[in-house]
């Protein structure tokens, strides 16, 4: 891919959070760093054992692969390795691996002198993951509660996680986390919509400026959020989908064992309903 004339004068020297000078390159378009190196051993080890794994097993059907968690009998202790050690190494390798992802990001936003607005989003993510895979199954008691790495056996595990709770829809802070992602979706089809209506015109036509974007929606919904607020919006839209969705299976098991449908009692039992048989 070639550079483009401006990419240059933006490759400056610095920033780096470890190693200083020492892997501050770049190698084609790729900024390096030392997490650019971490995240490379990170993620063809990790690569190299799930393949290493799907060949000790039954299948090299894609759909079926599955490389599973220890049995709930390990506990928190390593397993051996074709009874969940793998998966237990995978999981080492994909932290390190997003980890030190983010942790390139956060050097390349010092090089530029820009906000962490990209890295701490990541973070969101990594923290839904580490969540399913970490903080759960550690709050629970076993490694065997985190999901197996699989596409089938992954679908598998949370229908059946969910069907443990009951209705996993009348979990509150589902509701919450599936409300934000509908709302992300609704919020990115209208920016993206505005933006390109004002942008890109058909041929002979002149491009619009954010005015027009401003007025389509105060004269629609009586209210313009603006170009800088619209992207704020969106940003807390994806990273609430994110946080919710992580809160929302963390206290499922640590602090719900029953059906999530039963949790609304609280609503059912308050004292105003009292007058009625309910
Ligand atoms: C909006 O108001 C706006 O500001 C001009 C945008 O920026 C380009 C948008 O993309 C969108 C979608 C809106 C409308 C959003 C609300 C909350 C009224």
């Amino acid at each position: 891919m070639a550079m483009l004339s401006f990419e240059r004068k933006y490759r400056v020297r610095g920033g780096t959070l470890v190693g200083g000078d020492l892997f501050d390159f770049w190698v084609g378009p790729f900024y390096v760093g030392f997490f650019g190196v971490t995240t490379m051993f990170f993620s063809i080890l990790g690569t190299a054992l799930i393949l290493w794994g799907a060949s000790q097993g039954p299948t090299w059907n894609i759909w079926q692969i599955n490389i599973a968690p220890p049995d709930l009998k390990y506990g928190l202790a390593l397993a051996p390795l074709m009874e969940g050690g793998l998966w237990q190494l995978i999981t080492v390798c994909a932290i390190g691996a997003f980890g030190s992802w983010a942790l390139r990001e956060v050097e390349i936003c010092r090089k530029l002198g820009i906000g962490y607005h990209v890295p701490v989003a990541f973070s969101v993510a990594i923290f839904a993951y580490v969540t399913l895979v970490v903080i759960r199954p550690v709050l629970m008691g076993a490694w065997g509660h985190g999901f197996p790495y699989g596409i089938f056996s992954h679908l598998d595990w949370v229908s059946n996680v969910g069907y443990q709770y009951l209705h996993f829809h009348y979990n509150p802070a589902h509701m919450l986390a599936v409300s934000f992602f509908f709302t992300t979706t609704l919020a990115l089809s209208l920016h993206g919509a505005l933006v390109l209506s004002a942008t890109n015109p058909a041929k002979g036509e002149i491009v619009k400026t954010s005015d027009h974007e401003d007025t389509f929606f105060r004269d629609l919904v009586g209210y313009s959020i603006g170009t800088l607020g619209i992207h704020r919006l969106g940003l807390f839209l994806a990273l609430s989908a994110g946080f919710w969705s992580a809160v929302c299976i963390v206290i499922s098991g640590p602090f719900w064992t029953k059906g999530w449908p039963e949790w609304w009692g609280w609503w059912l039992h308050l004292p105003i309903w009292s007058q009625w048989p309910l």
